[in-house]
């Protein structure tokens, strides 16, 4: 069956990646449940290739199903879901099940394993066509066989027709859910046949929530449509449409929406401006999007994407870096160390939308209105009768009376700071500050004030 799209009003996701389990446990409760935030997702948590620390790609080579980490131990595991929950905060894992790791034989705390071996989980025979055949990049346009067959960056395939791989993989992902987690981010999903990861979802218990990295390439053999029946899938075309505009010019954004190319519909889509991944691209790809060092411009577009009705979005958030290999900040052979918000190392950008969170949430359900564009960079729309914002993508402000669509009042920017005061008419003079965003919603502070006594009724 196909699983329901988070119900209308659901807070955003937001993808603590990196983080470390006591960290996102506290800020859980600090910031992401007071924020109104639905979910946090968070990095593999089963025990990977090595915890050196030097990279942040080892987390994306699974050893063994245990819950032993470089972000910590089982218990911090237990206690972030707690805390989250208790915050009102639902939990997801990122789930790295297409494959195990690309190493020779490797040796810690009295484990060995080797790229194809698994003592106790899997053998060679668990595997697909070891050990001779690597996706290349033709594969992707030219033959989808192989991108669901081969291997994946020489990361060592497995079978997923197998039904002893099926339970495995199910048996890990459950005992996840009956420690508390609400969902699942299917990492690689794009190279486990659909039929495979619908037969693996037909083993999980409860309803965890699914969404599935399939990456839309233009011509490939495997495409996100073939995936929408099993759960929401991440629409990577949204982000480098958030590129091209935000530095071009957003006046186009008018008209927003499937029709633009995107490869999900919205109610199955999981959009966000950047991931791991893709902000890490060379600028000059096709498929590198804007990231935290793109500084106002990340910002508004993550505002448009909070405000603009598309899909169900997730705001992402880890640590700074100039080389693109290195890994977060870690301490004792690798365990990544405690995120402190104020020492450059984090972006912590998730902080600086907790007022559109609340935008999102308050306008849930209702459709664009009221458009302006000053036909360049500078675009504002209401949100039914609940909401407003005006975004600067110009290096000078701006100042005119718009119409808002709101009830009289007066509203405090969740965007930035001030208020807005909207007259009778819905309309408000907004000074919109260069490279900045105004956004006001009802019920976001200070309380309307009716402008006339309401008659009664007769
Ligand atoms: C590391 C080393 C490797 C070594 C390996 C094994 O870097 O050299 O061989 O260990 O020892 C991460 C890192 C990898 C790392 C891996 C394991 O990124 O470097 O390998 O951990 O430690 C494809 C997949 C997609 C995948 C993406 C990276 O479809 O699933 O590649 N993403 C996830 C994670 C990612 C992780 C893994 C999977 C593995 O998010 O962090 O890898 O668990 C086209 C296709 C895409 C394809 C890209 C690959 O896309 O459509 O499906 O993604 O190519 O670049 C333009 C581009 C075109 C692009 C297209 C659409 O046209 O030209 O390339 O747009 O986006």
């Amino acid at each position: 069956a196909v699983q329901a799209a988070p119900p209308a009003g659901t807070g955003p996701i937001v993808k603590l990646w990196s983080w470390n389990w006591n960290s996102v446990a506290r800020e859980c409760t600090d910031v992401l449940g007071p924020a109104g935030y639905g979910a946090v997702q968070v990095s593999p948590p089963h025990d990977s290739m090595s915890k050196g620390g030097s990279v942040w790609w080892d987390v994306y080579q699974p050893a063994r199903y245990t819950l032993t980490s470089k972000f910590g131990d089982e218990n911090a595991f237990k206690n972030m879901i707690d805390a989250c929950h208790g915050a009102g905060v639902k939990v997801h894992v990122d789930a790295v099940i297409n494959h195990m790791t690309g190493q020779g034989s490797t040796s810690y705390g009295g484990y060995s394993f080797s790229k194809y071996d698994y003592p106790g989980l899997y053998s060679s025979w668990d595997f697909r066509n070891s050990p001779s055949c690597v996706i290349d990049d033709e594969d992707y346009k030219k033959n989808g066989w192989r991108v669901q067959n081969c291997e994946l960056v020489s990361l060592a395939d497995l079978d997923t027709g197998s039904g002893y791989v099926r339970d495995q993989i199910a048996g890990w992902l459950n005992r996840l859910t009956a420690l508390g987690v609400d969902g699942f981010r299917i990492d690689a999903a794009k190279h486990i046949h659909p039929d495979d990861l619908a037969a693996i979802k037909a083993k999980l218990t409860g309803s965890p929530y699914l969404h599935l990295e399939v990456i839309y390439g233009e011509g490939e053999a495997v495409q996100p449509s073939q995936y929408t029946g099993i759960g929401d899938v991440h629409e990577f075309v949204f982000g480098r449409k958030m590129k091209e505009q935000f530095t071009g010019q957003i006046k186009w954004l008018r008209t927003f929406g499937e029709s633009w190319g995107l490869s999900v519909p919205g109610d199955r889509a999981v959009t966000f401006v950047d991931n791991h991944d893709t902000e890490r691209k060379d600028a000059s790809k096709n498929d590198a999007t804007l990231n935290y060092k793109y500084g106002d411009t990340y910002k508004l577009a993550n505002v448009f994407m909070l405000a603009w009705p598309y899909g169900t979005p997730r705001v992402y958030s880890s640590f700074t870096w100039t080389d693109k290999e290195a890994g977060p900040p870690s301490a004792n052979g690798g365990f990544v160390t405690d995120t402190d918000c104020g020492n450059g190392r984090w972006t912590c950008f998730h902080r600086q939308m907790t007022g559109m969170v609340g935008f999102h949430k308050a306008v849930a359900g209702t459709a664009v209105a009221n458009w302006y564009d000053n036909g360049d960079n500078l675009i504002a729309f209401s949100r039914g009768n609940k909401g407003w914002v005006a975004i600067n993508n110009q290096s000078g402000s701006l100042t005119r009376t718009f119409t808002t669509g709101l009830p009289a009042g007066t509203y405090a920017n969740v965007a930035g700071s001030g208020s807005v005061t909207v007259g009778s008419d819905g309309t408000a003079n907004v000074t919109v500050p260069a490279r900045s965003a105004v956004a006001v919603h009802v019920g976001g502070g200070p309380t309307p004030t009716p402008t006339a006594t309401p008659s009664p009724t007769v």
